[in-house]
């Protein structure tokens, strides 16, 4: 199958981002990095600044981050904070603030040791998803909004806040266009290239990626009229972020004869699901509230998102994918596990880390769970 030009656009457009971001720099322009899917970029955007995702994929700077923190903690966290130590990762070097915020432990732990090495502002993300955590909410995202305004010197006009809120809505339509297209049989795209345009979503600069899926929609709308695509078994993969530099799962699932059809991630659904409802910080902060990650107290939604993504993406597996010692997406596991259990779903679950020394013993499993579904 000839490769989508929109994705060769997409690895140009990555390898010439730091470039261009440190070009966007020097106009003026102030960078936010962020650690999570909870980030209002709409705000930072209406500021003129720009956001970078920071969350570290390799395994590289993991051991210069285990001078400080413990082994025994999810490799996300670690090598984030390693990326930092070593001062290797250009986005964070270009960052001028770091946001942060209070999902899990092990991030929330991370910060006050990464807040020695980085100017960082902690959002407080109510761990329950009640009325008094929702205007808790509310307030830290009309704090963001005074920071950033205060660290970049513009105002976030009713006008300015509308543009981006727009932008980033017509982001979202086009996942979930992309979703619908994922639906057909055979598969018009390969999960490795959704899994990078995830990924570089959060560090491409907005336009660039909107482009990018535009153009991207219009081949896969083609190859879907052709009939053209990849056969195999589809699999859909929930559990934790797939950070750039972390392909190892989904790399396996493809080579043993599966296609990766979904992602309830957040690189994946959790990323582009439920649009902004409004132009108001308000209508803002509601948007993010929703996002069902593991971190927050009783998250029926996912389970039920997953169910639904298996009917509507006709899924033959579920790969629930784990990274070690994350215990909030490791515990929830058992209750995603027993739902799709009732419903004769086939599931497995995976714990990994960002090492290649499991590669053998998971395409095993990968391969006999793919071969019996
Ligand atoms: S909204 S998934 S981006 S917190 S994998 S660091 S949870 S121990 S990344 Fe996440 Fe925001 Fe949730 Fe999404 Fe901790 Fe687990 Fe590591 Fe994690």
């Amino acid at each position: 199958m000839m490769k989508l030009k929109a994705i060769e656009k997409l690895m140009q457009k990555f390898a010439s981002r730091k470039e261009q971001l440190y070009k966007q720099k020097e106009e003026g322009r102030k960078v936010f990095g962020m650690f999570c899917a909870y980030v209002p970029i709409e705000i930072i955007l209406a500021a003129n600044a720009i956001p970078v995702g920071l969350c570290g994929g390799k395994n590289d700077t993991i051991p210069i981050a285990e001078e400080d923190l413990p082994r025994n903690l999810c490799p996300l966290i670690k090598s984030s904070y390693g990326f930092k130590k070593a001062k290797t990762c250009p986005y964070f070097e270009a960052s001028d603030i770091v946001i942060g915020e209070t999902t899990c432990e092990g991030k929330k732990k991370m910060f006050e040791l990464m807040e020695r090495l980085v100017p960082m502002h902690i959002m407080h993300l109510p761990h329950m998803k009640d009325e008094d955590s929702l205007k808790i909410w509310i307030k830290e995202v009309e704090k963001l909004k005074e920071l950033v305004e205060k660290e970049t010197g513009n105002k976030i006009t009713e006008e300015k806040l509308k543009e981006t809120v727009d932008k980033v809505n017509k982001v979202r339509e086009l996942f979930y266009k992309l979703y619908e297209l994922r639906k057909n049989k055979p598969a018009p795209i390969k999960g490795l290239d959704v899994l990078k345009l995830f990924q570089f979503a959060y560090l491409l600069d907005i336009d660039d990626t909107i482009g990018i899926l535009e153009d991207l929609i219009e081949e896969l709308e083609e190859r879907v009229k052709k009939g053209e695509g990849y056969e195999g078994k589809r699999i859909l993969i929930t559990g934790c972020p797939m950070v750039a530099g972390n392909n190892k799962i989904v790399e396996i699932i493809e080579e043993v004869g599966g296609v990766v059809v979904g992602e309830e991630s957040c690189t994946g659904t959790r990323f582009f699901e439920n649009f902004v409802e409004g132009y108001s910080v308000e209508d803002i902060a509601k948007r993010y509230f929703k996002i069902p990650c593991a971190c927050r107290f009783k998250n029926d939604e996912r389970v039920e998102n997953i169910k639904r993504l298996v009917k509507e993406l006709d899924v033959d597996g579920v790969v629930y994918y784990t990274l070690q010692y994350c215990h909030t997406f490791n515990i929830e596991g058992a209750k995603v596990e027993e739902a799709l259990k009732e419903e004769g779903i086939p599931i497995i679950r995976i714990e990994t880390d960002y090492s290649e020394s499991d590669r053998e013993q998971l395409k095993t499993r990968l391969e006999a769970f793919i071969e019996m579904i």
